[in-house]
């Protein structure tokens, strides 16, 4: 109820960033929660809601826009998460910075585009944890602050008062948490662990004053998508269309040609991916990877339980497969199908967890007074242009899911056309939280078009920046531009290739623009606005690629 008055109170003021000093001011009042602020406001107000907002920051990995049911996929059974959409916002325009892990992560914790935070790639990169952060700044403020789940930072967590993570990318099943130097094997399912592992934090710091910011950061639905045991049965009947671009042959797009993230090909792996495996038969994948008592890599860290389970399952499907002896576009299109399943299966403990921490917020009377944030770490190919995987600056890996349950006094609902992006993560938690924004975070605060429709992120167009290569998937150095409707991209390093894109004309990217005349004008202004985001980012490869 104080937050409400105050919001009113700020709006009748035209305090939200039209008078940063008296916003500051009246924040400050309000974080001491003295008598006298309150009684200046004449509010009547519990203890408990003069706290500012928590927030709850879940994000997936790999899960992408075209499998969720509140973006209009119908095949996906995705209730809990259409549950946060409808009872918020969905953002039908975010996206990434870098689509790749870490360097999503670093770009979300900083607020910073790859090259600023120094977190460019997966392969070599570290990042550094004495630099600023938003958990650091959050705890500043006066949040309590915890990480559970996957970090892949690869440096020890900083800015957080409690954090427990996966080794690495972790396990699906019976995966190493870490913790204050401690390695754990927890059993069970990791969607699941980190669940009851959030669960119980938040159980555990129910009666701290402070108000929270936690982050549950799940594993899933990262390759080779391995569902938990009680969902192996769920998709199984379901025939998921095929994109219509599935056998796209990357006609004028030569970096699109060279990947290595294809369905139809043995990029696309039939044991590790697929399941197919029977003894004797090698995987070119996790070859090396066997369990101490000597399981098969590919089934990972799974107990005879579970592995029991798992087989009852995949046997049949096993036997079938290599009696029917499928080749060509049978064998693609057989390929895709169980790609889909296992993926949307996996999806389906996510949905699950999500509920169950719905639930417990609900329970709890957390729900009115925490924002809750579901993402993922980028988006993901299912099947377009051939392909899984993301990287690409192409539509499906640019963009990640973007769905908030609005907490009370904050009446923005539907759907969010802004150009967002994940370093915009940081200054708006740190704008609800009422704590300064620093000068040197390059994202924008969401929270003025979190409480009106009126307000725009006045943001013209979004940067993007790829790294990882030579690497795994074979995807080339990039960057680029996107406006909103054209896209430009910069393919460099071993190549010299630009693409341009009309996404009014053609949503799914497959003609390149560039070397059409018509277009030379639209370029031309592109290049100079992709030169200003630049220099304002202060990214390095404009003294290599001047524009
Ligand atoms: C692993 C996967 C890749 C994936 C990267 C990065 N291979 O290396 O397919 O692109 O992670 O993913 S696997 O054989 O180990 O499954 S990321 O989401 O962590 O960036
Ligand atoms: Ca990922």
């Amino acid at each position: 109820m104080l937050i409400r008055r105050l919001e009113v109170l700020e709006n009748l003021l035209f305090l939200h960033k039209t008078n940063k000093l008296l916003y500051m001011k009246l924040n400050n009042l309000y974080t001491l929660g003295g008598i006298s602020a309150l009684s200046i406001l004449g509010a009547c107000s519990t203890a408990k809601e003069e706290k500012p907002l928590n927030i709850i920051y879940i994000m997936t990995d790999d899960h992408t826009q075209q499998a969720m049911g509140c973006y209009g996929y119908d095949y996906a059974n995705t209730p809990n998460l259409d549950r946060i959409a409808n009872e918020g916002v969905i953002f039908t325009n975010s996206y990434v910075a870098n689509s790749l892990s870490g360097p999503s992560r670093a770009c979300m914790l900083t607020g910073k585009h790859s090259h600023a935070n120094g977190f460019t790639n997966n392969i070599d990169s570290y990042f550094d944890g004495s630099q600023q952060t938003f958990p650091k700044l959050l705890q500043n403020a006066g949040y309590q602050t915890a990480i559970i789940g996957k970090w892949h930072l690869h440096s020890v967590p900083t800015g957080f008062d409690h954090w427990e993570i996966l080794n690495g990318q972790g396990e699906y099943f019976n995966p190493q948490f870490i913790t204050n130097g401690d390695t754990t094997v927890c059993d069970g399912y990791v969607t699941n662990l980190i669940t009851d592992k959030s669960i119980a934090w938040l159980e555990e710091n129910k009666d701290n004053e402070k108000p929270f910011c936690l982050l549950v950061h799940h594993k899933a639905i990262h390759r080779n998508w391995m569902a938990d045991t009680c969902n192996l049965d769920a998709y199984e009947d379901v025939v998921f269309p095929l994109p219509d671009n599935f056998y796209d042959d990357y006609e004028g797009r030569v970096a699109a040609k060279e990947q290595e993230m294809d369905i139809k090909t043995n990029d696309m792996d039939l044991i590790y991916d697929l399941k197919m495996y029977r003894p004797g038969l090698e995987s070119r994948l996790r070859q090396n990877y066997i369990t101490d008592d000597g399981k098969h890599g590919l089934y990972g860290t799974m107990n005879e339980e579970q592995r029991k389970v798992w087989d009852a399952h995949y046997t049949p499907i096993i036997n079938d497969f290599y009696a029917s002896n499928l080749k060509g576009k049978e064998l693609a299109e057989w390929k895709y199908q169980r790609y889909m399943k296992d993926y949307m299966k996996t999806v389906k403990s996510l949905d699950d967890n999500v509920g169950r921490l719905l639930a417990y917020l609900e329970e709890n009377d957390l729900l009115e007074n925490t924002l809750i944030v579901y993402t993922s770490d980028q988006g993901f190919y299912m099947g377009e242009h051939g392909w899984f995987d993301k990287r690409f600056m192409y539509n499906e890996s640019f963009s990640t899911p973007l769905i908030m349950r609005m907490p009370n006094g904050y009446e923005r609902r539907g759907e969010i056309t802004d150009l967002v992006q994940n370093i915009d993560y940081a200054p708006t938690f740190l704008d609800i939280a009422g704590a300064d924004i620093p000068e040197d975070i390059q994202g924008k605060s969401m929270l003025p078009i979190l409480k009106s429709e009126n307000n725009t992120m006045e943001r013209k167009a979004l940067y993007y920046h790829f790294y990882e290569y030579p690497a795994e998937h074979a995807v080339k150095k990039h960057y680029g531009i996107y406006d909103g409707r054209y896209k430009l991209i910069h393919f460099y390093d071993d190549i010299d290739v630009w693409e341009l894109y009309d996404r009014a004309t053609d949503p799914k990217e497959m003609t390149n623009l560039y070397n059409n005349p018509e277009y030379k004008d639209i370029i031309i202004k592109l290049k100079q606005q992709l030169k200003e985001l630049q220099i304002e980012y202060n990214d390095p490869i404009l003294e290599q690629y001047p524009l």
